[in-house]
């Protein structure tokens, strides 16, 4: 087995094993994946696996993206006492796009810590880590954290696992930092104060289309970053561009999705970037949806109403729509049920925004993701303030958004909920921090 393809920290395959590499009739039975390749060109992640009665592995995958799926597979069966079931597994995709987005801003967490979250999404078969790189409170690509030299092993180490980075650069919205790295860039009419709700304002800033400085940075950063990450996407943000007239953030984002097309790479935005209209081959990340909270006052209610009805019309049009809807893809939710755990109880408490209303784990994983181009579980750190807590609030519910990028519709929450406890020695054996949740049964 070539060490690439093994997850560093999961458990090494015992001999004997045997990989076949190459189309097996038992694969054609399994259905092909269905939405956008994060590598452009569709990659057959379909396995077989064999665990024989002396305990002897056999997977066969037509890519060697498949074997690391079926090593992935092989990770979660295995026994506490390191032993294997005698199992047959034919197995493939659900979505061929499933990924985590991660708030690398609100937080700082280090390379060995974006390395444990691709370890941990290689764990669960997700194959997209979406870098959030940029934002109101750090330019990550300029002002620490990440050197090019960071970012470069960071892409090799994924690739190893045959996980796809996916970078950000989020404009023209949340800009704060790049006008205080550029003073240049502000063009006298792109900040203040921005009232959103009555009695609730935020110091905001947009990019100004109309100042020539504005493109000549952000070309140059977009420039940048695409010669970084070999993904034929590029992220270009574009959500809450609060207080920015709505003819300049067309003009904005017609203007970046030129620059990214003009690189040889292909525009997600967020979906407020389809007010600017969309091309054939424009993504949609859907990430606005019901918080149950009837309708909001102010900015933010409008923006919300507006955005859902940018969604409507992204699907009216063709347009790939990655699905993240908040109402069960944003992992910094707080969680609603206790910890079967006291000394947890104070670390439940403190992470989640506190504007979303709690969720438990149980009804966050009930949902269809229905007929989409991809998945993406996102986790934002406003409350974070360190790995344990990012973990805390990824486990478990990261699991149960694999389990509907991935896996069949009709897995019970019941069924999941026993494997949930069955991964937490897991979690565990990786020293990772979890939250456990009193709804499951942890044994
Ligand atoms: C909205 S999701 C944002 C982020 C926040 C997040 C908190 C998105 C495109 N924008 O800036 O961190 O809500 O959940």
């Amino acid at each position: 087995m070539p060490a690439l393809l093994r997850p560093v920290s999961l458990p090494v395959i015992p001999a004997p094993s045997r990989v076949e590499l190459g189309a097996g009739p038992e694969l054609e039975d399994v259905p092909e994946a269905v939405g956008l390749s994060p590598w452009g060109d569709p990659v057959d992640e379909r396995y077989s696996l064999t665990v024989d009665a002396g305990g002897a592995v056999t997977i066969r995958a037509a890519h060697p993206a498949g074997v690391a799926r079926a090593e992935a597979t092989l990770a979660q069966l295995r026994g506490p006492s390191g032993g294997l079931p005698e199992v047959r597994i034919v197995d493939g995709p659900r979505f061929a796009w499933r990924g985590l987005s991660m708030d690398l801003v609100r937080a700082s967490f280090t390379v060995a810590e974006v390395e444990r979250v691709i370890d941990l999404l290689a764990l669960y078969k997700l194959n997209v880590l979406h870098l959030h790189l940029t934002d109101d409170q750090a330019w990550r690509l300029a002002d620490g954290s990440y050197t090019p030299s960071d970012l470069r092993g960071l892409v090799t180490y994924a690739e190893e696992r045959h996980v796809v980075l996916v970078p950000e650069v989020d404009t023209p919205g949340h800009v704060r930092s790049l006008l205080e790295l550029r003073p240049e860039l502000d063009s006298g009419r792109n900040r203040g104060e921005v009232e959103l709700a009555p009695g609730y304002s935020q110091e905001a800033a947009w990019l100004d289309p109309e100042l020539p400085a504005t493109f000549e940075v952000i070309d140059e950063v977009l420039a940048e970053v695409a010669a970084t990450f070999p993904s034929p996407y590029l992220h270009i943000g574009g959500d809450e561009a609060w207080g920015m007239p709505e003819d300049l953030y067309t003009d904005y984002v017609h203007h970046v999705r030129d620059t990214v097309r003009s690189l040889g790479k292909r525009p997600v935005g967020w979906q407020e970037t389809m007010r600017a209209g969309a091309d054939g081959d424009d993504v949609i990340q859907h990430w606005i949806a019901d918080l149950g909270l009837g309708d909001l006052p102010g900015t933010i209610g409008e923006h919300f109403a507006k955005a859902m009805a940018d969604v409507d019309r992204a699907r009216e049009l063709g347009v790939a729509v990655i699905a993240s809807p908040l109402s069960h893809c944003y992992l910094d939710r707080p969680y609603a049920e206790p910890s079967a755990d006291p000394a947890q109880e104070e670390q439940r408490g403190r992470l989640g925004l506190a504007f979303y209303p709690p969720k438990t784990v149980a009804e966050s994983f009930d949902w269809d993701p229905g007929d989409v181009a991809g998945l993406e579980a996102a986790i934002w750190c406003e409350t974070v303030s360190g790995f344990d807590d990012l973990t805390f609030l990824l486990l478990p519910r990261l699991a149960g958004i694999a389990q509907r990028a991935w896996g069949r519709q009709d897995t019970t929450w019941d069924e999941h909920q026993e494997r949930l406890a069955d991964h937490a020695r897991l979690w565990d054996r990786e020293g990772l921090a979890w939250f456990r949740s009193s709804l499951v049964d942890w044994g």
